[in-house]
């Protein structure tokens, strides 16, 4: 038995026009007919017509409400879809991004990426993250300023891997966008050893690494690839 015609729809009954046009699911076929009967039937026809009206529009609801069912289905199986393909994108395009960073003659420094290393000084929380960026926050609230994204290793021809550069950060007022040199020297810790600010809007900051003993190690001026 089909589930009985919700009460507001069965009031709606006699404004059959109007109720045609409301139904808010798909009607079977036939419907029409049934209604036709049913206005040129007297009084008899009335009760017949209106009974199997009723259970058309019933099962046309029942149709209608599982059709709403799948489709909503589908249509979170797809926003899922879509999220897991633009997380796999994301992440295709991290690791396209990091295939194309130099991470130093035996990639020494591979280990720092999606790391982040902070210094705090007086006024601000510095946060360096190599290979991908350099930001600078108020210690006592407040929103954070970039002070660059990845640029390039900017060291000396003899010693690449001595220096990076961040590049494009936040615009300084009437003056360049925010830009970060990093020299880097070698430790046992990887660290931010000290931060500053030479020139406005351009830092400075000294960072230790353990692979920077090893490009040392090779000795400045030596040719790395020659055996
Ligand atoms: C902020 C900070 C400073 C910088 C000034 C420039 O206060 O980013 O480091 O010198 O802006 O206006």
């Amino acid at each position: 038995m089909p589930p009985p015609l919700p009460v507001a729809l069965q009031a709606k009954w006699y404004e059959t026009s109007r109720f045609l046009h409301e139904l808010p699911c798909l009607i079977p076929s036939g419907f029409f007919r049934w209604t036709v009967e049913m206005n040129e039937g007297g009084e008899n026809g009335v009760d017949g017509g209106e009974r199997k009206m009723l259970e058309a529009v019933s099962s046309c609801l029942d149709l209608g409400s599982d059709l709403e069912r799948t489709a909503e289905k589908a249509r979170n199986t797809f926003s899922e879809a879509e999220k897991s393909l633009k997380e796999v994108e994301s992440l295709i395009g991290n690791i396209e991004k990091e295939l194309t960073i130099d991470f130093g003659t035996d990639g020494e420094f591979a280990y720092m990426f999606n790391q982040c290393y902070e210094m705090t000084t007086n006024e601000y929380i510095y946060k360096l993250c190599p290979f991908n960026k350099v930001a600078q926050k108020p210690k006592h609230g407040g929103s954070e300023t970039s002070l660059g994204i990845w640029g390039s290793w900017a060291g000396p021809e003899h010693s690449r891997f001595s220096a990076m550069k961040y590049e494009h950060g936040t615009g300084c007022w009437q003056g360049p966008s925010r830009s970060t040199l990093v020299k880097l020297s070698c430790g046992k810790e990887t660290a931010v050893l000290s931060t500053s600010e030479p020139s406005r809007c351009e830092y400075l900051m000294e960072f230790s690494t353990p692979a920077f003993c090893q490009e040392e190690s090779y000795g400045e001026g030596t040719d790395h690839d020659e055996l």
